[in-house]
């Protein structure tokens, strides 16, 4: 008996969908993912055709915010996209990204899908939507074809649209296991065990531009020419330890010191790389700065920053009013992990 070698995206896509139907049961498959954000963050792929990262990673759900998906077959053969109600060109790199990845469920080669997104967060907050928006896909491709795939399955499935994409296939916190398999068969996400409904994040705003070095490259360089990166997965293996142990705990000292350590950690790899990668802007370094002295000053608020110049702060909704008066310009999220 020969085993299948799974090695590309398409092989992960047989495996799963083995048995299951490629005819839609409905008209049009519709779903609703959450945008997420990494409290330890994921940083660096040990293999990149099926996005498999080096380390594992947990972030927290943004509970409304996210991506809506609606799909259906288009009346052509070419695919259409439509985004918070306007069309996007055929040409563009993120057309062209969600060809590539609609062509692993096309029951036919010349089966077109009409796909049409609407992201509930604010468009000018400088989110990226990659993951909600490759989630989202998911659940709606397995809502029109009527797969019913284990959440685990459809995590697999958005990573190899995005890699933290396998995350937003759950509400609340989601831990994303790295796995050590080279099919990525055990690299997918699962909600973590904690709930905390008075945590909250603000967003902090400094620029909503796209960035000029795509997270994708930036870890990819970072990996490969970045001196700092070799101490990486260590810390990455304490940081989620202490993470967790915070949530289960509510612990928000705790959690917020290794939430601000991990990101200031990963940016460090970046910025070492060559040529180095660097996010920051001015604005954003008086903000962590405003973080630290608030919190001299008894405010309990933590910070962490993505692959982009925008501060996140992490505090108690009880501590809201005081956060709310000593940022100018914020977007308060409340996931409310655990909330019913
Ligand atoms: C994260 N980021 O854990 C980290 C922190 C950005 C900084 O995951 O190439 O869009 O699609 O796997 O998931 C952004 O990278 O990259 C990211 P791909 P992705 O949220």
């Amino acid at each position: 008996m020969s085993i299948a070698v799974i090695e590309s995206p398409s092989d992960v896509v047989r495996a799963l969908l083995a048995g299951r139907g490629a005819v839609p049961v409905r008209a049009a498959g519709q779903a609703f993912a959450p945008a997420n954000i990494a409290l330890c963050k994921y940083w660096g792929k040990r293999q990149a055709r099926l996005n498999l990262p080096r380390t594992s990673s947990l972030s927290m759900s943004l509970g409304s915010l996210g991506s809506e998906v609606r799909l259906c077959r288009a009346e052509g053969r070419t695919d259409t996209v439509m985004l918070n109600g306007a069309p996007l060109a055929a040409d563009s790199a993120f057309v062209t990204r969600l060809r590539d990845y609609l062509d692993l469920f096309r029951p036919t080669p010349d089966w077109a899908f009409a796909v049409t997104a609407r992201n509930t967060v604010p468009t000018a907050a400088g989110f990226a939507s990659s993951a909600s928006g490759f989630a989202a896909l998911v659940l709606a491709l397995d809502d029109y074809f009527g797969w019913a795939l284990p959440r685990r399955d459809l995590s697999i499935l958005a990573r190899l649209g995005s890699g933290s994409a396998c995350r937003s296939v759950y509400d609340g916190f989601v831990e994303w296991h790295a796995g050590v398999a080279s099919d990525g068969m055990d690299s997918w996400a699962e909600p973590v065990a904690a709930i905390w409904p008075d945590l909250r994040m603000a967003l902090l705003v400094v620029s909503a531009a796209e960035k000029g070095t795509s997270s994708r490259i930036a870890m990819q360089r970072t990996v490969e020419t970045s001196p700092l990166y070799a101490g990486w997965p260590r810390q990455v293996e304490e940081d989620l330890a202490a993470i967790k142990s915070a949530l289960v705990a509510r612990d928000l000292e705790a959690l917020g010191a290794v939430v601000e350590r991990n990101a200031l950690a990963m940016h460090a790899t970046m910025m070492a790389a060559r040529p180095p990668v660097l996010y920051w802007l001015p604005q954003s370094v008086a903000l962590m700065r405003r973080v630290w002295d608030l919190r001299a000053h008894g405010l309990p608020v933590f910070f962490t920053m993505d692959a982009g110049p925008n501060v996140k702060v992490l505090y108690a909704a009880p501590d809201e009013a005081a956060v709310l008066g000593a940022f100018s310009d914020l977007t308060v999220i409340r996931p409310e992990p655990g909330a019913a």
